[in-house]
């Protein structure tokens, strides 16, 4: 959400004349396993993704998740309709990383402002999941398997985080990444496919 961010930084020089940081006019996305925007991105997908290829650091929506946030089927969007085809589950055909429950995984994230930061939380949809199905919140295990709690420090350009991934799934399975901004009321939001 490039335009609001722009405005809200805008407001927040305002706000702060003091303050030392400029506008961030890009954010950041899952890279590694690749999200959803990052495969648009590199146009590894078949069909047309819309203008999220141009900029996949852009899934930008309320933060708060889950109690807050995006509502149901619009997750993976960051609640934003331009980046609705990342919410389009196509039958099920967004490509997947193998992976195997109880590995560890390390997800990379590229991030191209570093902002404040409330924490990073990773949450893996339920056992018996059908991937044609849109990611809601009874879809998804609310309890995040892996958060990463930043206290307002700002992340490194390329961060990552190892989890250790839940067992209990098998087949097409998504995670869903919040990456939760302490001095703005908006969280960064990344869908990767996964197949156990
Ligand atoms: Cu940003």
């Amino acid at each position: 959400m490039r335009t609001r961010h722009l405005l809200a930084a805008a407001a927040a020089a305002i706000a702060l004349p003091l303050a030392t940081a400029l506008p961030a006019q890009s954010h950041g996305y899952v890279d590694q396993p690749p999200s959803r925007s990052a495969l648009c991105g590199a146009d590894a997908v078949p069909w047309d993704c819309g203008d999220i290829q141009w900029e996949p650091q852009s899934v930008e929506g309320p933060k708060g998740f889950p109690a807050r946030g995006p509502v149901d089927g619009t997750i993976c969007a960051g609640g934003d309709a331009r980046w609705a085809p990342l919410d389009d589950p196509r039958g099920g055909a967004w490509p997947t990383t193998r992976v195997t429950a109880g590995q560890q995984l390390t997800f990379t994230w590229h991030i191209e402002a570093r902002h404040a930061t409330t924490n990073f939380t990773y949450y893996l949809t339920k056992p018996g999941y059908d991937a044609s199905r849109p990611i809601t919140r009874a879809a998804l295990d609310l309890t995040p398997f892996l958060t990463v709690p930043y206290d307002g420090r700002r992340p490194a350009a390329t961060t990552t985080h190892t989890a250790t991934l839940p067992t209990g799934r098998t087949g097409h399975q998504v995670i869903v990444a919040v990456w939760e901004i302490a001095d703005t009321g908006n969280a960064f939001y990344s869908c990767t496919d996964v197949a156990f």
